[in-house]
């Protein structure tokens, strides 16, 4: 079957790209324009699974509010007039010029957001374009979510870029950490079935969730309630158990690790007992938990979010990988492995973190992300080599880093500001010029992101399902065409190659990734039956995706370590500091309250809340114990103002035991006040200008967003506003 072009009537299988799931779609196209997006049963990675948020896609498509033609900011803040995109290119590339000229590329700063990961045009683009002009302040939605993880790999495994995953179909005890997997689709996984293959791990044995919320997750399996940004009391016990009581796998321990035995040392004061004052979990269940890890043959730990962003996430991160290590859980069946992409073999694995000198003092330099705080500071304290241009592609970080007001100031002081991106949002508000991009269905990819990352190894491209909507353009067109205009053209260098102008005179970034594909190694069959590299055009005759193999190969996981000692490191004189920081933590005092966050079906960060059959059963609210309300008065409904050391918000209070006592717990992406008129009109506050700019983990940067201390109390009712 051969793929149609764009503008053809008829069914078009693609795939969604808001997750990580890139679950398989048909979009019903007559007359140029998409009527239905469905679920593809044909695609057999994703098996006709779909969410609401797939199939309610077209209402970010065809939105009246969506940006259609370049805007140019002519009054205040989200005050703009539309101009041609040559005009708009020609000054902010007049302008750009003028910064470096004045200042060098030390005077611009980008930020990449969470959709940028999400396509091959963006992602392959925007750092060919950064690395050209030299610019070397980059910032993104990592921090946010995943830069203790990204230390983490380069300590353990010597690339920040190699990340491992749960061998999920072929695991009989997922003991899942910080993850809300049934809601977020699974992250650093990319599992289409998830709740298929968890609810068949807990049918032939047990999946254990640990959060502070009884989540979506926790609810249908197991859960251990734990106290926020404790989990490295939890985690440093178990592995303390398990060298105690003769569960490290010692043999292999000695053959194929470095520093096992310092780590041991580092977790020996932290018995089950000092873990449980900390954690709130019982000490015999944490000692519990330890045995059955370590005696089940297939088991595995996992941890997402709600390991990044707390005081100690690196530690954390680095305890989850040593357990499954230490256990003899790394690179067998059901274990903690790393994923089979195909594009394995052509890409380089540098080591991806250093301290980086910056005028404003040494700063975690973590897989080409600085810490967000540094971008507020360096926009608005005067000096030479001081921020003075951002680009942002596809980030909203007023509604979604730390920084607040501080944040907004710094960004309407900046000479030049351009964001690409689908909106006026609470961000690119204060940017000079929005430049229009269009959505997935508009442009062609592979689930680049994904590949590392599947546990059953697949792939699909899909071709562009309608032209451009108005004047939007792909990101690398932007990119593109705004080097063009400054006199460059963009390549991009992967490991020893250099990829120029791969379909001239345009940077194609499709075509890269071809090259990359052929030089991966992994050879396919063709409809034919004949043995092929795989190539964009062998996919194009696999609409519904390719499966590459049944399962992961996992004992190949040792080969891809990238220290050169081919070992994994547990221990790195980087941590013993975290560990002395660690032991000098007092436990949580009676009434102290911890704000953490939380993730709704219907939500995608900060940016679907357009969709009027997505916001209108949604109405965030501060979820908290019915102790901790009492205990202060608050009944269910009541307005609160919620306070830290950075800022406050005034919400109303949904009392829950779905809670932990001790924390509360609001979602992150509201509080809207851009270009977005249904997203306007909903309820809800900005819950991160509660967070601090200075980080909460300083060795990764990462952000303090879960165990923000809080106190919280209710407002009289006449003062109460809305929001
Ligand atoms: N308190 C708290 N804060 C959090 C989190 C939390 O749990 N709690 N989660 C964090 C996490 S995990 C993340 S990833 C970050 C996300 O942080 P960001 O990446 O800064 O924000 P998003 O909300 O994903 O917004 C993405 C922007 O991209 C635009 N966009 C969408 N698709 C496209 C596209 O195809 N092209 C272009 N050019 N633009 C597009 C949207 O309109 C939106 O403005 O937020 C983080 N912030
Ligand atoms: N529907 C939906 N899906 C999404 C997103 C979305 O916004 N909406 N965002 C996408 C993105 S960008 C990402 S990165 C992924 C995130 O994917 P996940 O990490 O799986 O999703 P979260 O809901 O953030 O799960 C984090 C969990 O950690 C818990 N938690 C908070 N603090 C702590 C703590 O200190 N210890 C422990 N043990 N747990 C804690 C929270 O209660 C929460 O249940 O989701 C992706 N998928
Ligand atoms: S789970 Fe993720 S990839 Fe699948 S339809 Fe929903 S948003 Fe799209
Ligand atoms: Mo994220």
């Amino acid at each position: 079957m051969s793929q149609q072009s764009p503008h053809e009537d008829g069914r078009r299988a693609t795939f969604c790209r808001i997750c990580e799931s890139f679950c398989g779609l048909e979009a019903e196209v007559s007359g140029g324009r998409i009527r239905a997006l469905l679920p593809d049963g044909a695609n057999p990675h994703s098996q006709g699974q779909l969410c609401p948020k797939g199939t309610s896609f077209l209402d970010v498509l065809y939105d009246p509010d969506r940006v259609l033609t370049p805007l140019r900011r002519t009054g205040g803040p989200g005050e703009f007039t539309p101009v041609s995109w040559d005009e708009a290119l020609a000054d902010i590339a007049d302008r750009l010029a003028s910064v470096l000229r004045r200042d060098g590329a030390d005077a611009i700063a980008a930020y990449l957001g969470n959709p940028n990961w999400f396509g091959v045009s963006a992602a392959m683009s925007s750092q060919p374009f950064l690395a050209h002009f030299g610019v070397w302040k980059t910032f993104s939605s990592v921090t946010q979510d995943a830069a203790a993880r990204l230390l983490a790999s380069h300590i353990l495994y010597g690339s920040a870029f190699r990340m491992p995953i749960p061998d999920l179909p072929r695991c009989d005890f997922l003991l899942a950490i910080g993850a809300n997997m049934l809601v977020s689709h699974g992250s650093v996984l990319t599992a289409p079935l998830l709740r298929e293959d968890l609810d068949a791990i807990a049918a032939r044995g047990r999946v254990v969730v640990v959060d502070p919320r009884r989540t979506e997750t926790a609810g249908r399996y197991e859960h251990i309630f734990v106290r926020p940004d404790t989990d490295a009391w939890l985690l440093g016990a178990m592995l303390n158990v398990i060298f105690q009581e003769g569960l490290a796998q010692l043999q292999g321990l000695a053959q194929s690790t470095v520093g096992w035995e310092q780590l041991r040392d580092a977790v020996q004061f932290l018995t089950p007992d000092i873990a449980s004052d900390h954690c709130g979990i019982p000490a015999a269940q944490i000692a519990d938990l330890a045995r059955t890890f370590a005696h089940t043959p297939r088991a595995v730990a996992y941890g997402r979010t709600g390991t990044c962003r707390g005081r100690f996430s690196t530690l954390i991160n680095v305890f989850i990988c040593a357990l499954n290590i230490v256990a003899g859980k790394f690179a067998v069946p059901g274990g903690w492995v790393f994923g089979d992409s195909p594009l394995e073999g052509a890409m380089p694995f540098p080591s991806g973190f250093e301290f980086r000198e910056t005028r404003l003092g040494a700063k975690p330099y973590v897989g080409n992300n600085l810490p967000f705080g540094f971008l507020i500071d360096d926009i608005l304290t005067d000096g030479p080599g001081r921020t003075r241009a951002l680009i942002v592609a596809s980030g909203n970080m007023v509604l979604t880093a730390p920084g607040g007001r501080e944040l907004e100031q710094a960004l309407d002081s900046l000479d030049v500001f351009v964001s690409l991106d689908l909106y006026v949002t609470e961000t690119n508000r204060f940017a000079d010029y929005i430049l229009p991009c269009t959505t997935f269905l508009e442009r062609e990819d592979i689930p680049l992101t994904g590949l590392a990352h599947m546990i059953r190894p697949f792939i699909q491209y899909s071709d562009k399902v309608i032209a451009a909507v108005g004047e939007a353009r792909d990101e690398h067109d932007v990119w593109n065409e705004l080097a063009a205009k400054l006199h460059a053209h963009l390549c991009a260098e992967i490991g020893n190659s250099r990829y120029c102008h791969a379909s001239a005179p345009h940077f194609e970034p499709m075509a890269v990734m071809d090259a990359l594909l052929r030089g991966g190694g992994v050879k396919v069959r063709d409809p034919a039956g004949v043995e092929q590299p795989l190539s964009i055009e062998l996919l194009k005759r696999y609409p519904h995706g390719l499966t590459l193999a049944d399962n992961l190969t996992c004992s190949n996981s040792w080969s891809k370590i990238s220290h050169e000692d081919g070992r994994a490191h547990l221990w790195n004189a980087l941590l013993d500091p975290e560990l002395e920081r660690m032991r000098a933590t007092p436990v949580a005092g009676p009434g102290e309250l911890r704000l953490f966050g939380r993730r709704a079906p219907l939500s995608i960060n900060s940016w679907m809340h357009n969709s009027s059959r997505l916001v209108k059963s949604q109405f965030p609210s501060l979820m908290m114990n019915s102790a901790d309300a009492d205990a202060r008065g608050i009944l269910d409904g009541q307005r609160v103002e919620v306070c830290s050391i950075s800022g406050s918000m005034q919400v109303s209070v949904t009392v829950s035991d779905e809670i932990i006592a001790g924390a509360v717990c609001y979602p992150h992406g509201w509080g809207h006040r851009g270009g977005w008129q249904r997203a306007n009109a909903t309820q809800g506050a900005n819950v991160n200008e509660l967070a601090s700019k200075t980080p909460g983990d300083m060795l990764s940067g990462s952000t303090l967003l879960d165990g923000i201390a809080v106190t919280v109390r209710r407002i009289a009712e006449e003062s109460a506003r809305t929001g």
